[in-house]
């Protein structure tokens, strides 16, 4: 492990990996925490790790262990954040200087590993979904710091959108005004994470990981600040239908309403009713989209890297 500074730690193969330029993909740990069940979570996990290694890139999974930030998990560690589940600390960007002082074992949302991947130097993220604006965030004002972050800091996350869990619309006029580009890989429209259809249209569109590479250079070369999305639908076969899905968010929404469940606790609760209800489908799907988005971000690593 080399330290960058004394709060944050690279594991020696993603340190060697950076030091010669070879192509590395960060991961998230709240998907891993909070956004799946044990022992799925961490199955999960270490597969998505093996389909980046097969392309011959270094994955990076990052979460908070003993006070200090942690690039490149071990499995044993990856294991322990998977056990701790909803125990582990969601860890945002307000949260991150907290439990680090407090030397909590924290799960980073996108925000944070958006953060940690910068510091260390990576550029290309893997997940599920970003953050959003929430439905009613107009009253509410629950909008994710994703959006916010994805503005910052020059980290491209490679996703399937958002759930429709949030108001994709305005999550997506929200990105825009943050100058942050969200680009369609192989479609015109924003995906909706369990669906490929959202029914927003997105102005750009690339098909190749060369294209969403160039793309990338060129937002660096004019030294814009953020990042970007790059919106990757799940694969058709791995799709569930509109109909069930709106249904269980629809009643998801309905109970977080009734037990009056707000703030950093929505989305966890939100996700864990929709995969019960949908008896694990949900679940299934959420894990192959992940791993689709894992292979597409390891894939524009390696046409990045190649310049
Ligand atoms: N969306 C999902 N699954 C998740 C998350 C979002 O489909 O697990 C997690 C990510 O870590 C994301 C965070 O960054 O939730 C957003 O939380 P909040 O809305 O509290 O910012
Ligand atoms: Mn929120």
């Amino acid at each position: 492990m080399k330290e960058l500074n004394q709060y944050i730690r690279l594991s020696n193969e993603v340190r060697d990996a950076l030091q010669c330029g070879a192509p590395v993909v960060s991961l998230e740990t709240t998907i891993i925490s909070h956004g799946m069940p044990y022992p799925q979570n961490v199955e999960t996990a270490l597969a998505v790790e093996d389909d980046i290694r097969r392309r011959g890139v270094i994955p990076a999974t990052i979460g908070v262990l003993d006070g200090k930030i942690a690039v490149g998990l071990s499995r044993e560690e990856i294991e322990r954040i998977g056990k701790e589940g909803l125990r582990a600390t969601k860890t945002s960007r307000r949260d991150l200087p907290y439990v680090l002082a407090k030397g909590l074992t924290g799960s980073m949302t996108v925000t944070a590993t958006m953060i940690a991947s910068h510091l260390a130097g990576i550029s290309f993220f893997a997940t599920g979904g970003i953050g959003g604006v929430h439905r009613q965030g107009e009253n509410t004002m629950d909008i994710s710091a994703d959006l916010q972050e994805l503005s910052h800091t020059p980290v491209a996350v490679i996703c399937s959108g958002a759930k429709s869990i949030l108001d994709i619309g305005r999550t997506l006029e929200y990105l825009e005004t943050g100058g942050v580009p969200v680009v369609g890989y192989q479609t015109d429209e924003m995906p909706a994470f369990y669906t490929r259809e959202s029914g927003f249209r997105l102005p750009m569109r690339v098909d190749t990981p060369e294209e969403a590479a160039s793309l990338f250079r060129i937002a660096r070369a004019l030294s814009y600040p953020g990042g970007m999305v790059v919106a990757n639908p799940v694969p058709p076969e791995d799709a569930m239908d509109s109909e069930t899905i709106d249904r269980a968010i629809a009643n998801a929404l309905e109970d977080a309403e009734r037990e009056g469940i707000t703030g950093k606790e929505i989305s966890p609760f939100l996700l864990a009713r929709i995969a019960a209800e949908t008896e694990g489908d949900s679940l299934r799907s959420n894990i192959a989209l992940v791993r689709n988005n894992a292979r597409l971000a390891a894939d524009i690593a390696l046409a990045y890297a190649k310049g």
